[in-house]
C-alpha cells in the first residue's frame, strides 16, 4: 500500500490514575469510526490509542495506594487496553508514555529545543494544579466552596515555587496565529478555533516544562534534578508511536498527523503548545484537532466523588456494543455537551435500530426466506421508484464521507437513516407480500431492489457498528473480499439465485425490567 492515501488518527492519551468510563470510550469510539471508514475506502491507516503514566497524580495516587508508580500504571494502563477491545476499537498501536520508545523521543525532543535555544532555565512561583496537571495565573484562581483555592476548572491548586525549565511560548504568538490563519481547518468545531485564536491574542506566557518536586517523570538530558512537565511529556507519544526520532519510516509515512481528536477539556494544550512545541523544533504541527463535548449524566457532571461515573462495560453488557456505539454517535451533534440518560438510550435502541433499520431488514430478509425460496430474487425492469430508492442509497457514500471528513458522525447517520426511511416507505407502497399472487415477478424485483439497499446499508453502517453490520452482510452471503467501499457500486449487486442463510434479527427490542421501553 505505500505510496497510496494515508490517515493518522489520535485519542489522547488517558491518565491512568482513573478508571476508563464513558467519556474516554467515547473518544476512542469516535476516532475508531473514523479510523474504520477510511480503512474501508482503501486507505492506509494508522490509529494510535494510549495511556499518560507520568506526573505528580500518579506519584501521590501510587503512594496511597501503598504501591510503587510502576506497579500502579502497570495495573491501571490495562484496564485502558482492555477497554479500547471491549468498544471493539481497531487501533493499530497502544502507546505508554513508560515506554523506552517514548521516552527517547521525548529526550529528543527536549535537545532539539534547548539547542535551538526556546528553552531556558528559570524559577516557578505561581499556581499548580495536580488533578489537572496545569500551572495557571492568579487570575484565574478562585476561593472555591470550601475555602480553598480552585483553578478554572475547580481543582484544588497549590502554590510551588521551584527551579524549572521554560519553554518561550511568549515567541511564538505571531507563528501560532499565521499556522491557524494559513490553516483555516487545523482547529476544529469553528466556535472552538475563535476560542483559541483569541487566547493567542490575548498575549502567550513562557510555560514551566520541567519539575523538581517529585521524580514521577522522564528525566531532562544533562540536568538528572528536573523531569519534564507531564503534557510535554505526553503530547510527544503523538510521534513517538511513529518512530521519531528517526524521521523516515512510519514518521515520513504518517506525520504530521491528519487528526488529533480530544476533549474540549485540553483543546489548549494540542492546540497551542503542541504546535508551539513542534514548530520550535522544525517539525510540522498537525493537520487537525478536533475539540469534541462533555458527556453528563442523567444532567449530573460525572465525577468520582459524585459516584456517577458511567462504566462502559456495564451498558455494554446492559443495551450491546453496537447499540452504545450508534447511541453515543448519535445522540448529540458532534462537538456539543450532551447527556446520557437511559430512557434516550433505549428511545434510540428501540426506534432508530429495532423499528427503522432492524425491522427494514428483517422483513425484507424474511419474505425472501419465504417467498423467493431463500435465493437472492431476480430483478426484472425497474420502475421510477426502485430506481429513486437505489439511487439514494449509491448516492449515500459521498455524502456519509463528506460528513466524517468534517467529524460530523451524526450527519453521517442522517443520511443513512434517511435512506433506511425512504425503503421503508418503499416496502409499504410496493407492498410487495400483495404482489406474491397477482404479480410474482414485480415482486421479486421489488424485493431484489430493497435487498441490495440492505447490502448498501449494511457496508455504510460498517465502521459505526461493525458486528451488527457484518451479520447483515453475512445473511445477505456477501464475500469477505467485498466488504469494503470499492464494492459500494451497481457492478457489485447482489447477484440472482444465490442462496442466503436463514434471517435471524440483528437489533432486537430492549425491555426494561419495570416495562420500559
Ligand atoms: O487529559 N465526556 O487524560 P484524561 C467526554 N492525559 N469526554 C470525556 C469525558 C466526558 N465526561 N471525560 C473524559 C488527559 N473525556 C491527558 C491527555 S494527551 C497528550 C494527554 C475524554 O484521562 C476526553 O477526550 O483526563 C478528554 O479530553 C479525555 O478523556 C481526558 O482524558
Amino acid at each position: 500500500m505505500s505510496g497510496g492515501e494515508t490517515y493518522y488518527i489520535t485519542t489522547p492519551i488517558y491518565y491512568v490514575n482513573d478508571k476508563p468510563h464513558i467519556g474516554h470510550a467515547y473518544t476512542t469510539l469516535a476516532c475508531d469510526v473514523l479510523a474504520r471508514f477510511k480503512r474501508l475506502g482503501g486507505t492506509e491507516v494508522k490509529f494510535l490509542t494510549g495511556t499518560d503514566e507520568h506526573g505528580q497524580k500518579v506519584e501521590k495516587s501510587a503512594l496511597a495506594a501503598g504501591l510503587s508508580p510502576q506497579a500502579l500504571v502497570d495495573a491501571n494502563s490495562a484496564n485502558f487496553r482492555d477497554l479500547a477491545s471491549h468498544i471493539g476499537a481497531s487501533n493499530d498501536d497502544f502507546i505508554r508514555t513508560t515506554e523506552p520508545r517514548h521516552i527517547a523521543a521525548c529526550q529528543d525532543l527536549w535537545r532539539r529545543l534547548i539547542e535551538g535555544g526556546h528553552i531556558y532555565l528559570g524559577h516557578y512561583e505561581g499556581w499548580y494544579s495536580v488533578r489537572d496537571e496545569a500551572f495557571y495565573g492568579s487570575d484565574e484562581v478562585t476561593t472555591g466552596p470550601s475555602g480553598d483555592k480552585v483553578g478554572p476548572t475547580g481543582a484544588p491548586v497549590e502554590w510551588v515555587k521551584e527551579p524549572s525549565y521554560f519553554f518561550r511560548l511568549s515567541a511564538w504568538q505571531d507563528r501560532l496565529l499565521a499556522y491557524y490563519e494559513a490553516n483555516p481547518d487545523c482547529i476544529a468545531p469553528q466556535s472552538r478555533r475563535n476560542e483559541v485564536i483569541s487566547f493567542v491574542k490575548r498575549g502567550l506566557q513562557d510555560v514551566s516544562v520541567s519539575r523538581t518536586s517529585f521524580s514521577w517523570g522522564i528525566p531532562v538530558p544533562n540536568d538528572p534534578d528536573h523531569i519534564m512537565y507531564v503534557w510535554l511529556d505526553a503530547l510527544t507519544n503523538y510521534i513517538a508511536a511513529l518512530g521519531f526520532p528517526r524521521q523516515d519510516g512510519d514518521y515520513a509515512r504518517f506525520w504530521p498527523a491528519d487528526l488529533h481528536m480530544v476533549g474540549k477539556d485540553i483543546l489548549r494544550f494540542h492546540a497551542v503548545y503542541w504546535p508551539a512545541f513542534l514548530l520550535a523544533a522544525d517539525l510540522e504541527p498537525p493537520k487537525r484537532i478536533f475539540a469534541h463535548g462533555w458527556w453528563t449524566n442523567e444532567g449530573q457532571k460525572i465525577s468520582k466523588s459524585l459516584g456517577n461515573v458511567i462504566d462502559p462495560l456495564t451498558l455494554i453488557a446492559k443495551y450491546g456494543l453496537d447499540q452504545v456505539r450508534y447511541f453515543l454517535l448519535r445522540e448529540l451533534p458532534f462537538g456539543n455537551d450532551g447527556d446520557f440518560s437511559h430512557r434516550a438510550m433505549v428511545s434510540r435502541m428501540n426506534s432508530d435500530l429495532a423499528n427503522d433499520y432492524g425491522n427494514l431488514a428483517q422483513r425484507v430478509l424474511s419474505m425472501i426466506g419465504k417467498n423467493c425460496g431463500g435465493k437472492v430474487p431476480q430483478a426484472g425492469p425497474l420502475i421510477d421508484a426502485d430506481e429513486a430508492l437505489l439511487a439514494g442509497a449509491y448516492g449515500m457514500l459521498a455524502k456519509v464521507r463528506e460528513a466524517l471528513d468534517q467529524q460530523l458522525f451524526h450527519e453521517g447517520l442522517e443520511t443513512i437513516w434517511t435512506v433506511i426511511r425512504a425503503a421503508n416507505a418503499y416496502v409499504d407502497h410496493q407492498a410487495p407480500w400483495a404482489l406474491k399472487k397477482s404479480d410474482p415477478a414485480r415482486m421479486e424485483t421489488v424485493l431484489w431492489v430493497l435487498a441490495e439497499t440492505v447490502r448498501l446499508l449494511a457496508l455504510m453502517t460498517l465502521a459505526y457498528m461493525p458486528d451488527a453490520s457484518a451479520r447483515l452482510l453475512d445473511q445477505l452471503a456477501v464475500a469477505t473480499d467485498k466488504r469494503d467501499f470499492s464494492a459500494f457500486r451497481p457492478e457489485d449487486a447482489l447477484a440472482a439465485g444465490i442462496i442466503l442463510p436463514s434471517p435471524t434479527g440483528v437489533f432486537p427490542r430492549y425491555v426494561d425490567a419495570e416495562g420500559e421501553g
